[in-house]
């Protein structure tokens, strides 16, 4: 007979952006194309979802893509079956009428929170913890993390021997690039910007205009937008538009499919990310970055950038460390970051070393896909 899988539910609310959709398509697919597993995405919003995977018909209640049963979760869920490893996503709250269904299981589900990823110590200490009971039903805590110890990072099989192949290859990279409508001159910075609104982007893009050395900027469609147009002292960008600056050219993208994003970020130079899974991605395209960190209230976003930086920059000589601090943290606060991004330029080789080393070094833990497994395996 037939080994039975463990059926997979995973719920994902999209509170706003990409990041909570984007994570958990990535970890459904994954989940499907590495492990076998039946997988269920439950999303609420499958308008967002369509932007990053543009086949989602946001008119079905039911659909298979690249193997993932993708559900629409309705305000009212009733009549689900529950599954037999339950993911909740950053917290969400998972209907009553389904943890109903969880208990009323003969063997109740493991049932794990998939938490924000943290670099913070305390992490460490409360992954796969328990959490909640609902009836019988006990919740887990999971943490992604940088550390061992934590869950680890969303990373496909092959993803690093992948991206170094096309890093080693011009010819595909002008080919990836040129299918975007992109013609970098030969030479040039080639830099990627996804952020969120940032009143210190103009003193960047000063100083980078006035730079003896010219650069491409690929903008994204998004939320930035307003701020690049507003420097230009253009009325709005659309996507396609070029503009010159002296030794800066600007140019907006469409907003791309996740796995053409990867490409994006492994053809740059420098990648400004944002969020969580575009700075992890930009973490394994193992080029120097910068990351806008999502703002939290009481400012407790900024223990999170510390921590992730104490780590980041741990091996750098102190004049690089202090590079990269100051830059990240004046971005993450919308300050002024011309003087930071030319103090950052002056340590490049080193920092290009660092990243190529912590991607490296991250690329040694397990990923959090198998991570999950890992623990669903040691919990039956
Ligand atoms: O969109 P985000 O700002 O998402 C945020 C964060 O996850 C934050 O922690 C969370 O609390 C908040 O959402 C609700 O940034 P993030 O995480 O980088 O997600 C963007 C996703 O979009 C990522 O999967 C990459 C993808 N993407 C594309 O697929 N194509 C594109 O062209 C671009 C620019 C991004």
């Amino acid at each position: 007979m037939p080994e039975l899988k463990p059926r997979w539910d995973i719920f994902c609310a999209v509170v706003d952006n990409f990041g909570d959709i984007g994570v958990t398509w990535r970890l459904a697919r994954q989940l499907v194309a590495e492990h076998g597993l039946p997988v269920r995405l439950w999303v609420d919003d499958l308008r967002a979802f369509e932007r990053i995977c543009p086949e989602i018909d946001i008119d079905q209640a039911q659909q298979w893509q690249h193997g993932v049963e993708v559900r629409h979760w309705p305000a009212e869920l009733s009549h689900a079956d529950a599954a037999d490893v339950v993911i909740a996503a950053f917290a969400c709250q998972l209907p009553t009428d389904y943890m109903d269904a969880m208990a009323a299981r003969e063997q109740p589900p493991l049932w794990m929170n998939l938490d924000y990823l943290s670099a913070e110590d305390w992490v460490i200490g409360c992954h796969g913890l328990p959490s909640v009971k609902y009836k019988t039903v006990q919740k887990f805590f999971f943490f992604p993390g940088f550390q061992p110890g934590t869950g680890g990072l969303l990373r496909e099989r092959g993803l690093l021997d992948q991206r170094r192949q096309f890093q080693q290859d011009a010819e595909a990279q002008r080919q990836f690039l040129q299918s975007l409508g992109i013609d970098p001159a030969p030479g040039v910075q080639l830099i990627s910007l996804f952020a969120y609104e940032n009143a210190g982007l103009a003193s960047w893009l000063d100083v980078l205009a006035a730079d003896a050395a010219p650069t491409h900027l690929l903008v994204p469609e998004g939320r930035i937008l307003g701020d690049v147009a507003h420097w230009l002292k253009v009325e709005n960008l659309a996507v396609g538009a070029i503009h010159v600056r002296q030794s800066l050219t600007v140019q907006v993208l469409p907003f791309v499919r996740q796995d053409q994003y990867d490409h994006l970020l492994w053809c740059c130079d420098f990648n400004a990310v944002r969020g969580e899974d575009s700075f992890v991605r930009a973490q394994w395209a193992a080029r120097p970055m910068l990351w806008h960190i999502y703002q939290q209230d009481e400012d407790i976003h900024l223990d999170k950038l510390d921590a992730f930086l104490a780590l980041y920059t741990k091996g750098l000589s102190p004049g690089a460390a202090e590079a990269i601090n100051g830059l990240w943290r004046a971005w993450s606060a919308s300050q002024p970051i011309g003087e930071h991004w030319l103090a950052t330029r002056k340590h490049w080789p080193e920092l290009q070393e660092n990243a190529e080393k912590w991607c490296l070094e991250q690329g040694l833990q397990a990923d959090l896909a198998a991570a999950l497994v890992q623990f669903y395996l040691n919990w039956i």
